[in-house]
């Protein structure tokens, strides 16, 4: 064998042994090896029953993700198909979580037996793919057509229990005896005749199945959203069509082909790109294990406001103890009042018992006096958006923070070196710009002064895994990466209103895009006073002095009914025309939707470009990633450097021209080069 399987041989039985860190990914090579292994089973007369398990955290968590779209031969599939017809039996040792095609092997096995805790999954759909190494044909035949899509749909994993009760697996064990289970099976089986188990030949269920012609329509039904914008549900559908209605082999022609339509796909492009992108942002060049961290054990938090509040819930969430500072009893009220009712609504849906929540609650402790603070080793301050304020909290908590305290501002764009010049320690002072609601949206951009240690950095990043979301490194800017990256969609789109494509047009081709929401309705979501467009033409500024400020207050842009179903407002139609007729703005033919995209889509791909040579985000996949997590960008679509990439840039570079719009230098040079963001 090679380094990434091996096979040894005890009493007759073949313990075939992956060992492919970090996941045991099936790689080429393993699967080589696991070729060569079955057909060493199928030869060697003193092998009579194996073993197929796994070093390491877990059995293979699937394909290796990186090799695609080539899938260089030995094919998943007919490795597995191998292994399945071996006239021995093959038992699978599963742990840790057995996904994609790694459940594939295991279904690929005549036993499965399971180390409690152990997970397994299909999540090929979350990657725009489809399990192509037979798992649409085995697991229908295995568990059933309408429980097997519901695994393949949703792409979540179950655990070994629910598999254990579907029939996914026939033992369940101790993690300490999984592989004594396995022997004890092997052993057992090699002593028995008659036919193997093969989750290849048809079942009760496919009989089943083939009687229920409500089947799929029910399965489209309970998983309808799953479908919208996106092209692998439908061809998992396909797929276990063909399971409950043709031979295996049949069946499996249908399924290579609908993997191979989908691994060539942009969605499936643009996902596999998140994938990994979502991974890399916590990669800081000259950052890594050697960096000293700092321990985090206590945090105070300056202003109880929305953000405030949510980023306490954050550090209570992570078992952090917080010190909430207010300069109002009655704003400390507040805000520890919607802290606790955010809690009790969650314990409202069962995710909470009320002793967590008075334990959450107790791990919040609320002062009015700055000085509570000199202990913590952490402070993040999130007052409102002012420098004046920001410079007296710095200037003051400077001499209150105990030496080795890290200082911290939520701010949204202001300048963090500015803010650190405010202290006598600019090294221990960074951003962490949390997005509201700050206990909800799993992105934090951790925004490095100029001055900012490695340590605090290191921190910083190491704080975002911590409070379990996703952080990114940005440098100091206006708006950092997300907010920066956005701007000029949010005022691209109030130009295209000025001149006269109606609101509703301009939303319903973002919805198209994928976008939940478009600009507009957006804008009265976040709140009309909460967006600046300092020198920028909108209507914002008129809609606030209306007393409009958006779903908040009185609708914005829309007026909306109970259902927060939003029409576009009369009083916004006027403004418009106001804020239009003041400025000499002519209105031409209201666009289409392809203009609409590209019109709002270019200017984003445009600041994603000087973002990225201005050095202040270190990826393209990084700028993706705070617009997918800040903005929810659609991840099918890649984020806006991807689906630039997929786009073409050089349609990008001449839609900008045609919109008076200077390329970016470094858009331009990869437009000119062939070149790519992605
Ligand atoms: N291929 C390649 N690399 C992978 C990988 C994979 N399948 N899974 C993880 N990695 C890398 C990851 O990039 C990271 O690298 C490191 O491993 C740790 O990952 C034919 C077509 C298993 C639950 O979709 O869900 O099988 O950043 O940080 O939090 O039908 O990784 O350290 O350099 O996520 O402990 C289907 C994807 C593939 C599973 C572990 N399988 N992986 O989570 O660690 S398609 C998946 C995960 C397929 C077949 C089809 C998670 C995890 P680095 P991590 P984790």
């Amino acid at each position: 064998m090679g380094e990434t399987v091996t096979v040894s041989v005890d009493n007759g039985i073949a313990i075939v042994t992956i060992a492919n860190p970090p996941v045991n990914a099936l790689g080429r090579a393993v699967r080589q090896d696991l070729d060569a292994a079955a057909d060493r089973i199928a030869s060697d007369g003193d092998i009579r029953a194996a073993i197929i398990r796994a070093d390491g955290g877990t059995f293979p968590a699937g394909a290796d993700i990186a090799e695609f779209p080539d899938v260089p031969a030995p094919l998943h599939g007919d490795v597995f198909d191998k292994i399945e017809a071996l006239h021995k039996p093959v038992v699978a040792a599963i742990h840790g979580t057995a996904l994609g095609g790694g459940l594939e092997l295991a279904l690929a096995c005549h036993f499965r037996v399971a180390a409690e805790g152990a997970k397994m999954g299909l999540p090929e759909v979350q990657l725009g793919l489809l399990p192509g190494a037979r798992g649409t044909q085995r697991l229908p035949r295995l568990i059933g057509a309408e429980a097997a899509l519901g695994m393949m749909l949703t792409g979540k994993p179950i655990d070994a229990a629910k598999a254990l009760k579907a029939g996914l697996i026939d033992e369940l064990v101790p993690a300490t005896e999984l592989d004594d289970k396995a022997f004890e099976m092997a052993t057992a089986l090699m002593a028995k005749d008659g036919p193997l188990p093969r989750a290849s030949q048809d079942s009760e269920w496919t009989r089943k199945d083939r009687d229920d012609p409500q089947l799929f329509d029910r399965v489209k039904d309970a998983h309808g959203r799953l479908f919208r914008g996106v092209i692998a549900p439908d061809a998992i559908l396909t797929c276990v069509k063909a399971a409950v209605e043709l031979p295996f082999d049949k069946g499996a022609e249908v399924e290579a082909s609908e993997f191979a339509r989908l691994l060539s796909s942009d969605q499936s492009r643009a996902l596999i790109h998140v994938f990994f992108a979502m991974r890399e942002t916590a990669k800081v060049p000259g950052i890594g294990r050697e960096t000293p961290l700092i321990d985090i054990k206590s945090v105070g938090i300056i202003g109880a406001g929305t953000m405030g509040g949510g980023i306490a819930m954050c550090f209570a969430n992570a078992g952090i103890p917080v010190k909430l500072v207010e300069v109002k009893a009655e704003a400390l009220e507040r805000g520890l009042g919607v802290i606790r009712k955010n809690y009790e609504n969650t314990a409202k849906k069962g995710r909470l018992t009320d002793d967590q929540v008075e334990s959450l609650m107790n791990s919040i402790a609320g002062t009015l006096d700055m000085e509570d603070l000199s202990d913590v080793d952490l402070v993040i301050e999130a007052v409102f958006e002012s420098m004046e304020i920001k410079e007296k909290v710095f200037t003051r908590l400077d001499s209150i923070a105990k030496q080795g305290a890290i200082l911290a501002s939520n701010t949204s764009f202001l300048d963090i070196n500015h803010i650190a010049a405010m202290t006598s320690r600019p090294e221990m002072v960074l951003g962490l710009h949390f997005f509201s609601p700050a206990n909800v949206m799993p992105l934090l951009e951790v925004v490095r002064g100029d001055k900012s240690s490695d340590s605090v950095i290191a921190t910083g990043m190491k704080l975002g895994k911590t409070l379990r979301k996703t952080p990114v490194l940005a440098g100091v800017c206006d708006g950092f990466i997300a907010n920066r990256l956005m701007f000029p969609y949010m005022v691209a789109s109030q130009q295209m209103l000025l001149r006269g494509t109606p609101m509703q047009d301009i939303d319903a081709a973002m919805k198209q895009y994928g976008f939940a929401m478009g600009p507009i309705a957006l804008l009265d979501l976040i709140g009309l006073d909460v967006i600046d467009f300092p020198g920028e033409i909108t209507m914002t500024g008129e809609l606030v002095k209306a007393e409009r400020r958006g779903q908040k207050l009185n609708g914005g842009f829309y007026d909306y009914d109970e259902k927060r179903r939003g029409t576009p407002a009369p009083a916004a139609l006027e403004i418009i025309e106001k804020v239009r007729a003041a400025h000499g703005i002519e209105t031409a033919p209201p666009l289409q939707a392809d203009e609409i995209l590209t019109g709002l889509l270019y200017p984003v791909v445009n600041e994603g470009a000087r973002i990225l040579e201005e050095g202040i985000a270190l990826r393209a996949g990084d700028i993706d990633v705070t617009a997918i997590l800040g903005y929810n960008w659609p991840s099918y679509q890649g984020g806006p450097m991807c689906w630039a990439d997929i786009h073409g840039l050089d349609r990008i570079v001449s839609g900008l021209e045609k919109m008076d719009v200077q390329p970016a230098p470094l858009l331009a040079e990869k437009a000119a080069s062939g070149g790519s963001f992605t």
